[in-house]
């Protein structure tokens, strides 16, 4: 990596080259190790690798703004392929509304009500794999549960409910640059782009439910009525991929560490420490993009207006500064400060869901199973903005 005059480093890693994503964390270390801030020359973009740094951006959101777009499109220059979210890719004041309706829906109040749901859907769904002793921790797990509670809490129906899946791989995959793979799925949009905009409608939406909850946040005035149904979307866009990704990533962290799925099987009450901890060593949604809506600078380094400012997450969170033994997956460390759900205005604002849906899985699972052993080869799932694995084929040893 040549250092130049400009005060950052270049390199030619490439975030999105699909080969690489195997393993990602010795480009990271390299990364870290080149600077705080580094020019990614294919892209055009800057990354920045270390904690440090990442925090006090997410700290930031004056000289590093959401509005410009949280994928590697330029919002500030380029038209979005959707119109952007009013909590994701929107700046305060506007975002200060919108991202208070979905916290107070998704409180920790509003989790104890789904609590006992999530887990009896966990119990029973780990009761009929462990029946089964060999099944695709991904196929058959990861992808199920989260299906299985997930639309029910935002409150649509079971019509077309496939689409959901479709609409946030390419929610995600609209992250990284256009390539093959996003236009595969937009071949899908006139199906499912209506559907979408459907089921964010209020008659659509089930009494009670988290969807109905912010048509009650527009009666009241706190949000318009117009923007009812794009917030709604939010739902759609980021609340089933991503649990899909950080269970599967979980199970898998668990199953290659037998001695800490050993661990977690005699002490069950530790599945939500280890689905943080997953999410810390292998993050599932490894990075997000600010946009500088002015000049400003990082680490002293200046960066000019528009510039994409790529955000390596999930190399801050095996950063050795911040953390000790970076590289060891273990279930019992202090995982508290991990930046698997971002952090600041912008922190996951559904990290509790996930940490349920999370936590019910590996806690039924824990609760029957002594060990967990791999039998076929892992496939990684074709995505920009997640990762996750498409398949892990898994046998089980009951307790
Ligand atoms: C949204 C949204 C929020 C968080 C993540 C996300 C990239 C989308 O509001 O549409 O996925």
């Amino acid at each position: 990596m040549a250092r130049l005059a400009l005060g950052y480093a270049c390199s030619d890693f490439d975030p999105f080259d699909w080969d690489t994503r195997i393993d990602p964390y010795p480009a990271y270390a390299a990364l870290r190790a080149a600077g705080p801030v580094i020019r990614l020359e294919k892209y055009g973009i800057f990354a920045v690798p270390r904690f440090a740094e990442i925090k006090a951006i997410f700290a930031d959101h004056v000289n590093f703004s959401n509005a410009g777009g949280a994928g590697i499109a330029n919002y500030f220059k380029e038209k979005p392929w959707r119109p952007p979210s009013i909590v994701l890719e929107a700046d305060p004041p506007l975002h200060t509304r919108t991202r208070k309706v979905l916290a107070r829906i998704m409180s920790p109040g509003a989790m104890r009500k789904l609590e006992d749901a999530f887990k009896a859907k966990a119990v029973e769904l780990a009761d009929e794999l462990v029946e089964r002793k060999s099944f695709d921790a991904i196929r058959d797990l990861a992808e199920v549960f989260p299906v299985t509670v997930f639309p029910d809490a935002l409150g649509i129906d079971n019509e077309g409910r496939e689409n959901f899946l479709t609409y946030g791989a390419m929610v995600f995959a609209g992250m990284g640059p256009e390539n093959d793979y996003f236009r595969s799925l937009m071949a899908h949009a006139p199906k499912v782009l209506p559907w979408v905009t459907a089921k964010c409608q209020r008659d659509a939406l089930a009494p009670g439910s988290f969807g109905a909850q912010v048509y009650e946040a527009a009666d009241s005035g706190e949000i318009t009525q117009e923007e009812a149904p794009l917030l709604v979307r939010s739902f759609l866009s980021a609340g089933l991929d991503t649990t899909i990704s950080a269970t599967g990533m979980a199970l898998y962290s668990l199953a290659r560490h037998p001695e800490q799925w050993a661990i977690l099987a005699a002490n069950p009450s530790l599945a939500r420490a280890a689905f943080d901890e997953t999410l810390r060593y292998d993050s599932a949604a490894p990075y997000v993009f600010r946009t500088t809506p002015h000049e400003t600078e990082i680490a002293g380094v200046p960066i000019g207006k528009h510039e994409k400012v790529l955000l390596l997450i999930a190399s801050a969170n095996r950063d050795d500064t911040r953390w000790e033994r970076a590289d060891q997956f273990d279930v019992t460390r202090r995982v508290a400060g991990h930046i698997g759900f971002g952090t600041g205005i912008h922190g996951c604002v559904g990290q509790m869901v996930a940490r349920l849906e999370g936590e019910a899985v590996l806690a039924a699972l824990a609760a029957r199973v002594a060990s967990i052993e791999i039998t076929g080869e892992p496939v990684y799932r074709d995505s920009s903005g997640l990762r996750a694995l498409s398949s892990l084929p898994v046998r089980v040893v009951t307790k």
